[in-house]
């Protein structure tokens, strides 16, 4: 079993431990005196966070897959090197090969303050198939604190510079999606990917009525999630990106989606540290490029 050489490897008693899950996929399970954390080796995917004893923070479809090829349906997709279909092939899969991709263990490591760290590797015969993408490599750093930080780094190793896109497209946990608001994104415009990507501005918070998908411009604000029925406030921060994407399917998309449980709707919402289209980061030979995202329980 993969888990049990993992363990030996990379296992940190009481901190960090591997086992086997869904479909024969690998987990690691990471906890410190904050709290807990659940990643998928397949997709790189963290699919369980709780900090403080409070409820857990992430959502996961209860009809989502775990089967190789397919993503997960919740969690932390990691969506990499491109963000929604890629930009000339419709035969390369929507976001990436990342969350579709097996990922390493590179290191673990208990830090001070008590956390707790893993570093992932993406699979580098993988990235090398992706025509000009061989000899880029990807990393991701999980720090669990009293915060969970993701950082996601491309680096460059070829000979000329890269444009990459991607997010971190984190689905959160909520009682009630009627009973939300985000804030941080007033007075930032965005494209309203349900209508012909038409560029509008967002005056106050924002609430969710219908169908919901954004890509917000410009903007490296923090977001809260404010959580009125679970009495609950999350801050959402980020570095290296200028976009922040929200999204939720509502109703008929969730129905539509077979993975997708059809009133899970209501008690998700994404918000995403994103670098897509106008932000896609240009990486020059031996440079690197970081995108996190930390969650902070208010
Ligand atoms: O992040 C929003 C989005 O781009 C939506 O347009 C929707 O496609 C969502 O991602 C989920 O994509 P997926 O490929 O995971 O079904």
């Amino acid at each position: 079993m993969l888990s049990n050489v993992l363990n030996v490897q990379y296992g940190i008693q009481g901190s960090i431990e591997f086992k086997e899950g869904g479909a024969g996929f690998s987990f690691v399970h990471i906890k410190n005196a904050n709290g807990e954390a659940v990643i998928s080796l397949y997709g790189g995917q963290v699919t369980h966070l709780q900090l403080k004893d409070d409820e857990p923070i992430l959502w996961v479809s209860p009809l989502s897959e775990f089967t190789p090829g397919k993503a997960i349906r919740g969690g932390i997709p990691i969506c990499w090197p491109w963000f929604g279909p890629h930009s000339s092939d419709p035969l390369l899969p929507q976001h990436g090969i990342a969350r579709i991709s097996n990922w390493s263990v590179v290191n673990t490591c208990l830090l001070e303050g008590d956390q707790v760290r893993v570093i992932l590797r993406c699979d580098q015969d993988r990235i090398d198939q992706l025509a000009k993408w061989e000899g880029v490599e990807l990393e991701l750093s999980i720090t669990l604190g009293k915060t969970l930080r993701l950082d996601l780094c491309t680096r460059n190793r070829k000979r000329e510079a890269i444009v990459v896109g991607g997010a971190l497209h984190t689905y959160f946990r909520v009682e009630d999606i009627h009973q939300i608001a985000v804030q941080g994104l007033e007075s930032t415009h965005y494209r309203d990917k349900l209508d012909q990507y038409k560029r509008k501005f967002q005056e106050g918070g924002v609430v969710f009525t219908g169908e919901t998908d954004r890509e917000y411009l410009d903007t490296k604000s923090d977001c809260i999630l404010i959580d009125k029925a679970k009495s609950r406030s999350l801050k959402v921060s980020k570095e290296g990106s200028n976009t922040t994407v929200l999204w939720n399917p509502w109703q008929v998309r969730s129905e539509e989606m077979a993975d997708f449980s059809d009133n899970g709707f209501k008690q998700m919402v994404c918000i995403e540290a994103a670098i897509t289209a106008n932000d896609e980061q240009i990486i020059a030979p031996g440079e690197n490029h970081i995108l996190s995202q930390t969650i902070t329980l208010l």
